[in-house]
């Protein structure tokens, strides 16, 4: 985030929440949106499903699975006709604008209520309610970033903010919401291909230099591969042995089957996890690791706040803290510098390694000021919870680079990106059909959390949250002969998969939505793996899909392949053994 969560309870005057469930994903920033609104903050949610965000809101864009580009063109088309934007920080701290302009020239409301749905008046609506007022919040999570062109969508929204002035002060910013307790504190400390701890790039030889110094060894100088990339590396023969820790692939990662092919062609698969996971089950090697409460350390929320986390019991069994185990295994590799005694003597570390970033965040000042939000440079430095204060960006320019972004559904504009200098584009991989007529989006609901491992082993949390359900409106199901409560079977191009059906209006006509808690119906059999040029993501929120009704007998044998597949009979005993105390 740019900006911290207390901000959004306490400054903004309207949030522009988009492709994020807000309440069931982050309810603890919903709390501050819904606080906020208390004081009489406005609310915009762009969102394809009617969720809790989406029916509090003041204006809930109901945008199309797929789409959000043209939506926040159309946003800023509004705003430059209307003449909302504010010139004085367009001039003074942005670069691009006039390409900008340019390529939002032709999403005008009617030609996106055109190709959207949304009502032109909508449009316009919310176009000029995020830009007059004082200070004004995005708030986006993964219905954003997972397209083949989520970053370009990521751009579009920082030329939101950035034609507006809404970037440096309290209440504003473009604030992603991180999804794992630690995935920021992952990223800081460089577990990402291309960078050092502190986002130091790995191409350039200085940041290499600074950390072959202290740990006595070459660094390579090549970016590595990213995660969606593995399963085609191991195909290739470029990977040859893959040590997974703190995921769980075979459920999470787009187009499963593809992914459990490729694993097959590995000569080692290494997985370290708290329980006998279906990625576990596949491994040579299962490494037990403690879990948060059984071990000391800091984690990094989504705000750039480093926060204390205190051991509160012991591991189970043989299992050890993630870093005891890479220790003992650098030991027994023969490199014999990793031999810390607790996690603070690596947090020394990183404080001497980035000092620009982790420098002023020592534990004792975490014990007392209850967390620092990074950059902190010195001890007497208070931390930064508002980055590019005063409209300084981290640029070479120092300003902040606006880049135009295109998108066709059908097929990537490259005819008009040619016009531009620094373009981003965007386009649908998979569009429905006749065959598969339905548009497939998935994610999360708020009793589980992910592949389930953690959160189906909690009996209150499987009570509430027993089995998969498949949203579908009304008027498809009833046109399907569906009934709620029916087994439907929902299939791509890549795999099936049978649950119970939910009749709702949460979603849109010729959408469902389903997610990957569970094995037994787990949505990336079906999902894509089509990513995005940048980041890498997947484009996991939509697929063309299948859906048809099916008995209670197909849905069960279905089940019984599925057991099969993800070999649970099979390791029941063995989980057990696996996880000891912890269940
Ligand atoms: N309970 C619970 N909480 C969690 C997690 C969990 O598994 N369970 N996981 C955590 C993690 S790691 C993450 S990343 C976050 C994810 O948090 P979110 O991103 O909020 O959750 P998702 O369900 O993936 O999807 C968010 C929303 O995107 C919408 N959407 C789909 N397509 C589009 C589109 O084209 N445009 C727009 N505007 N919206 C679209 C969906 O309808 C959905 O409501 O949650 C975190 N919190
Ligand atoms: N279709 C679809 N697929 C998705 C998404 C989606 O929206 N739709 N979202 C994507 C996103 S945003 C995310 S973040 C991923 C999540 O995908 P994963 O990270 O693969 O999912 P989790 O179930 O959270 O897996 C984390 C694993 O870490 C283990 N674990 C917990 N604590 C520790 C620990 O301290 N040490 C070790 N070694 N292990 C531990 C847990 O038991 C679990 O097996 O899924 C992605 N996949
Ligand atoms: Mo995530």
């Amino acid at each position: 985030m740019t900006n911290s969560i207390p901000e959004i309870g306490k400054n903004t005057e309207v949030i522009f929440v988009i492709g994020s469930n807000t309440a069931e994903c982050h309810p603890l920033v919903a709390r501050q949106i819904i606080k906020a609104r208390e004081r009489g903050a406005r609310l915009i949610v762009a969102d394809p499903r009617l969720t809790e965000m989406a029916n509090k809101a003041d204006i809930w864009l109901r945008v199309p699975a797929g789409y959000n580009i043209p939506l926040i063109n159309c946003l800023l088309h509004v705003i430059i006709k209307e003449g909302l934007f504010d010139s004085a920080f367009i001039k003074e701290h942005t670069e691009g604008f006039d390409d900008v302009k340019q390529a939002v020239e032709e999403f005008t409301p009617a030609c996106v209520a055109g190709l959207t749905g949304i009502p032109e008046q909508d449009l316009i609506e919310a176009a000029r309610l995020y830009a007059r007022a004082g200070a004004a919040s995005i708030i986006y999570c993964m219905g954003v970033t997972q397209f083949s062109f989520g970053t370009a969508t990521v751009v579009a929204l920082s030329n939101l903010a950035a034609i507006t002035g809404n970037l440096g002060r309290p209440g504003t910013g473009v604030n992603p919401l991180r999804g794992q307790n630690n995935v920021q504190g992952a990223c800081d400390m460089g577990c990402l291909p291309n960078s050092l701890p502190g986002y130091l790039n790995v191409t350039d030889q200085k940041n290499r230099a600074r950390f072959e110094k202290e740990w006595g060894v070459k660094l390579p100088a090549k970016v590595g591969i990213k995660i969606s990339e593995v399963p085609d590396a191991i195909l290739d023969g470029c990977i040859r042995a893959l040590y997974v820790f703190g995921e769980n692939p075979v459920m999470s990662d787009p187009d499963s089957n593809h992914f459990r092919h490729a694993v097959e062609h590995l000569d080692l698969l290494v997985v370290q996890d708290i329980f006998l996971t279906e990625t576990a089950r596949l491994a040579d090697v299962v490494l037990p690791a403690a879990c948060w409460g059984e071990k000391d350390g800091t984690f990094s929320n989504t705000e750039r706040r480093v926060q204390r986390v205190r051991k509160a019991v012991d591991p189970p069994g043989e299992a050890l803290p993630d870093w005891q185990v890479f220790s003992a295994l650098a030991r027994l590799l023969d490199y014999h510098k990793m031999n810390y005694l607790h996690p603070r003597e690596i947090w020394e570390e990183v404080r001497r390694l980035v000092p620009e970033k982790f420098g002023g965040i020592t534990y004792q000042r975490l014990d007392q000021e209850r967390g620092i939000n990074w950059p902190c440079p010195a001890e007497d430095h208070p931390g930064t919870p508002i980055l590019y204060q005063g409209g300084k960006f981290s640029t070479p320019s120092g300003k902040a680079v606006l880049r135009p972004v295109l998108f066709d559904p059908v097929q990537v504009p490259g005819e008009k990106a040619a016009s531009f200098k620094n373009p981003l584009t965007g386009s649908l991989s998979e569009l429905p059909d006749e065959t598969y007529p339905f548009v497939l989006t998935t994610g999360r609901r708020v009793y589980h959390y992910h592949t389930g491992t953690m959160t189906r082993r909690c009996e209150p949390l499987d009570q509430v949250g027993p089995k998969q359900l498949i949203e579908i409106n009304p008027v498809d199901a009833a046109r399907l002969g569906i009934a709620d409560g029916d087994f439907v079977k929902l299939s791509t191009r890549r795999g099936s998969i049978a649950a119970t059906a939910w009749v709702t209006e949460r979603v849109p006509e010729k959408t469902v939505f389903t997610t990957f808690h569970f094995w037994e119906a787990n949505v990336n059999e079906l999902t894509n793996h089509t990513t995005d040029p940048v980041s890498g993501i997947p484009e996991i929120k939509v697929a063309a899909v299948q859906v048809k009704k099916i008995s209670p007998a197909e849905a069960k044998q279905l089940y019984e392949e599925k057991k099969e597949k993800y070999l649970v009979d099979l390791t029941r005993e063995v989980a057990t053994k696996f996880s000891q105390g912890r269940r």
